[in-house]
Order: C-alpha cells, then structure tokens, then sequence
C-alpha cells in the first residue's frame, strides 16, 4: 500500500470527527490541525456541528486557525478523499443542502457506515433525539408512532423558533447548566440512541452531539460517540481491518510532550521535534 506523508504516519480507514465548533473561541482548531497533519484517512465522515452557525451570528470569532481546518478539509477532498457532511444542530444552515456535493464534500441527513469486518453503523448527530432523551420515560409506553410524532414535533418546534431570532432549543444545553442532572441526561441519550440503532438492525451507532466521547457496548449494540473538539479533543478511528478506537488527542499530546521533555533532560536518546524531523525525511519541494 502506498501511503503519503511522513514514514509513522498511522493510517485509518474511516475518521469520524464531530462538534468541532468553528468559529467560537472555544474550539481547539490547532489540535485539530495538528492531529489531521499526522494521520491520513480512506474516508471522513464529519459527524455534525463543524462550524457553529448560531455564534457567528452573535460574534465572528473566525482566526487562520480556522480557515486553515477547512483548507486541510477540502485538500484531502481534493485529493479524492470522500468526505461525508451530516449537519447538527449548531451548522444546521447546512441541512438546506442534504443530497450535494461541494468542493468533494457529500451533504447527507445520516449514514450507514459498513466496517472492514462487515459491521453496520448508524452514523448520525443525534440532536434529533434530544425530545425523545427527555420524554423517554412516557414514550416508551406510546410507542413508535408517538416517538416519530416527537421528532417531527422538535424539528418543527426548533424552525419556529429560528423565525424569530430564538437559538435552537437544545436538551444538552439546558442538562449542562443542571450539574445534577447531567449525568442522568447522558445516560439517558446514550440508551435512547443505541436504542435507534436496535430499531434500524445496526450494529452500532456512531454520533456526537453531548460532547462526551464513548465508546461501550450498551446491550446488543455499540454506541460510539465522536465526543468534541472544544472541552476535549477526541476522534473515533476505524483501522484497516474493522477495528474501532476512540483517540484521545489532547491526553496523546500531553503524553509525547511529557516524553519529550524528560529525554531532553536525560540528554541521550533527544529527538528532534516534530518540525525539524520532518525537515529532515521530506525532499525539497
Ligand atoms: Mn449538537
């Protein structure tokens, strides 16, 4: 297999990478750049919120950091990456172009993912069940009629609120300010989505959303959650042979830096940093 990039540059099959928050000051586009730099991917599937549409609005917080994210995004699809674009909540601007392509990049509600070793996932944002998280309790015992009247209910709710400047009603956003309820709240989100992928025959979900990153197996199915890159830094891989891992880059980094510095100070054994060493295995452009 012919790989670009530096020699230890690990290779993925698929990349999903979600809640990334461009343009608040809160996202960790550098971390961001740096972890896109070191890995190569077949397959990108952005798993909603990538920019955030409701802030721009209020106050532009758009650096070269930013910008850069985006480059380094169309590039691979330049490079004939497929990337996949399923909108949240916070970019949901982008559900007014579900089924095009721009610049390499498809628009889609959700997808199905379908692993190296055959597995199938459901790959979505998962704001949409934020009405059934609340109400899970009562729409058990409705069943799934009322559950689709719930969503529809939500999506309808949430557009009306747009018509007069209002913010997208978000059960995450209100959980996070109740500290107690919280913990609750996500358990509950987790149940109610792996519940979708048992409704769908998935075998897992893969979805973000509450910026909490996962990845367990809640009764027959998996939930795998992207988690963020504004509190944490997290991504989930799948390697060439099917295998899923969630990365946690921010801890990576901390752990190579920490590594870094102690070889430094033994002195033998100091390894260039990252820059240089690339310096050195790169030819001349
Ligand atoms: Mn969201």
């Amino acid at each position: 297999m012919t790989r670009t990039g530096t020699l230890k540059q690990p290779h993925f099959r698929t990349l999903f990478l979600s809640d990334i928050h461009l343009g608040t000051r809160g996202c960790q586009a550098e971390m961001l750049l740096d972890f896109l730099e070191r890995h190569t991917a077949d397959k990108i599937y952005l798993v909603g919120d990538i920019f955030d549409g409701w802030r721009l609005r209020r106050g532009w917080h758009w650096p070269q950091a930013h910008n850069n994210v985006i480059e380094a995004l169309l590039t691979k699809a330049h490079q004939g990456v497929p990337i996949i674009y399923i909108p949240g909540n916070h970019d949901e601007v982008m559900r007014n172009y579900i089924g095009t392509h721009f610049g390499g990049i498809e628009v889609k509600t959700s997808d199905e993912h379908v692993t190296a070793d055959g597995r199938r996932f459901l790959v979505t944002h998962g704001d949409q069940f934020d009405v059934v998280v609340m109400n899970a309790k009562w729409l058990a015992y409705l069943g799934d009629r009322a559950y689709n009247l719930m969503l529809m209910a939500n999506t309808g709710y949430n557009r009306l609120r747009r018509l007069w400047g209002g913010q997208y009603w978000s059960l995450s956003n209100w959980a996070k300010q109740q500290v107690k309820r919280a913990v609750n709240f996500i358990g509950e989100y987790e149940s109610v989505l792996a519940d979708e992928a048992v409704r769908g025959g998935f075998d897992g979900i893969i979805c973000g959303h509450i910026h909490k990153a996962a990845m367990e197996e809640l009764g027959d199915v998996a939930y795998l959650n992207c988690g963020d890159w504004v509190e944490s830094c997290t991504a989930i891989v799948e390697h060439p042979d099917g295998r899923l891992q969630l990365i946690d880059w921010a801890r990576k980094t901390r752990v190579a830096n920490r590594l870094k510095r102690r070889r430094s100070r033994d002195g033998s054994g100091a390894q260039p940093p990252a820059a240089e060493r690339k310096k050195i295995t790169e030819p001349a452009p």
